[in-house]
């Protein structure tokens, strides 16, 4: 045992005694923690790029800005990326891939015409690495998708284009879940909004539900596929009005027994998503969040440890709703290494639920329940000084991934081998 180990080790040992002393069980929160899949989103690693090389802008009112070296320009550096980030990460995770990563042997097959077989590669990988997949129809980056319509597009062949794509697009999910043993969240989110002001609201919103009623029709079995929809409150270029918005997919989830996907870039500033979530879970499924980090607008920066991201972590471990949620994340920065971006954001996610189940509940909840507030804000205050760090590195350390800032010189060297070489 080196003495960097022997450290690990010992300041574990004095963050248990001192957690003891809250009334924290740590060794029981490590094993609820290494539980909890989180899906790496594959965009993060080419700028939500993409492999069907058909030169389309990725449109669709989503933007990455950046232009840093050494972006996977194929499958298969795609795939080398994402296990250097994982090796840098603790747990057992899972991947969560775009109908526009398909592999089709360089020919040209359209989005009405994908299949399973397209993402064999995915799922051979997927499967070699002990990772699940999710799964996700591409509703932009098309030249069908240019005038900012899809599902709910007033073209009855445009429609059924896109409605063909969803069809298939479950079918992959079923497949990839079956495969892996696990089953998959496919999500659909659609662009599909107005920049000024609608003189029609209600007829888009009538034609998407008539085509998300068409794509699910189809019975699969959940166990290998669930189906997801994802809102939002507006886009660059839909900044009037939004079809698929929070209020439409809400009740179109309750109503279809549907997975309803939060994602923390999809509402106004000040609205929160964790003050969503107790209130959503009494009356859907399950739940599908896309962790996002928006400054100022959806930007999509890498999720950070920040207050927000606590909250969110602290709702879903205090409501015990980890069970029915699937913790996917949505970031895509292109101006920082991208493998590093990976890794801050997913260690970040894992520290924010370890951070969560350390929390010294029934103290907390005792002085709420009788009305010491000036208790409950004290303890509050007192518990963010908790050595959760040496519950972290220790974590890290016992599943083989580098604890503290040790991963990053990894990174590094990746870069110098691999990344600048591209
Ligand atoms: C867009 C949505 C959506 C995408 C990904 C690429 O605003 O958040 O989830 O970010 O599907
Ligand atoms: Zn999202």
């Amino acid at each position: 045992m080196n003495q960097s180990t022997s450290n690990v080790k010992s300041r574990y040992a004095l963050a248990c005694e001192q957690f003891a002393e809250w009334g924290v069980d740590v060794s029981a929160a490590l094993k609820r923690l290494g539980s909890v899949p989180i899906s790496l989103h594959c965009w993060q690693g080419d700028d939500v790029g993409g492999f069907e090389n058909a030169g389309e802008e990725i449109g669709g009112g989503l933007a990455v800005t950046g232009n840093y070296p050494g972006k996977a320009r194929t499958p298969d550096e795609l795939r080398r990326d994402a296990e250097k980030a994982l090796s840098l990460i603790p747990g057992r995770h899972r991947f969560n891939l775009h109908a526009s990563y398909a592999e089709t042997g360089g020919v040209k097959i359209d989005r009405d015409q994908i299949e399973p077989s397209h993402f064999q590669g995915w799922i051979d990988w997927a499967k070699a690495n002990g990772l699940g997949l999710d799964f996700n129809p591409t509703y932009f980056a098309h030249p069908k998708a240019e005038d900012g319509f899809t599902l709910a597009h007033a073209d009855e062949g445009v429609r059924g284009f896109w409605i063909e794509h969803g069809v298939r697009c479950r079918r992959i999910g079923a497949a990839m879940g079956k495969a892996l043993g696990a089953p998959c969240v496919t999500n659909v989110w659609i662009p599909d909004g107005m920049k000024d002001t609608p003189a029609d609201r209600k007829g888009p919103r009538e034609r998407l539900s008539n085509s998300l009623d068409a794509i699910f029709a189809e019975p699969l079995d959940p166990a290998h596929n669930l189906d997801a929809v994802e809102s939002k409150l507006f886009g660059i270029g839909s900044e009037s009005y939004v079809v698929g918005s929070h209020e439409f997919y809400l009740g179109y989830a309750i109503k279809n027994k549907k997975v309803l996907t939060l994602d923390t870039g999809h509402f106004h500033p000040t609205e929160t998503v964790s003050d969503k979530i107790s209130a959503v879970m009494p009356w859907i499924g399950d739940l599908l969040l896309h962790v996002s980090r928006g400054i100022r607008w959806d930007s999509d920066h890498v999720v950070i440890l920040g207050d927000e991201l606590q909250a969110l972590a602290r709702e879903l471990v205090r409501g015990e709703y980890l069970s029915r949620t699937h913790v996917g994340l949505d970031f895509f920065d292109a101006s920082i290494n991208r493998v590093a971006a990976w890794v801050i954001g997913t260690r970040a996610m894992i520290k924010a639920l370890l951070t969560a189940m350390l929390e010294p509940a029934g103290d907390l909840r005792q002085s709420e329940s009788q009305g010491d507030f000036t208790t409950r804000l004290a303890l509050m205050e007192e518990a963010k000084s908790l050595p959760y760090g040496a519950v972290w590195d220790y974590y890290c350390e016992t599943s083989g991934v580098p604890a503290g800032r040790a991963w990053l010189g990894e990174v590094k060297q990746y870069e110098k081998d691999v990344l600048s070489k591209r």
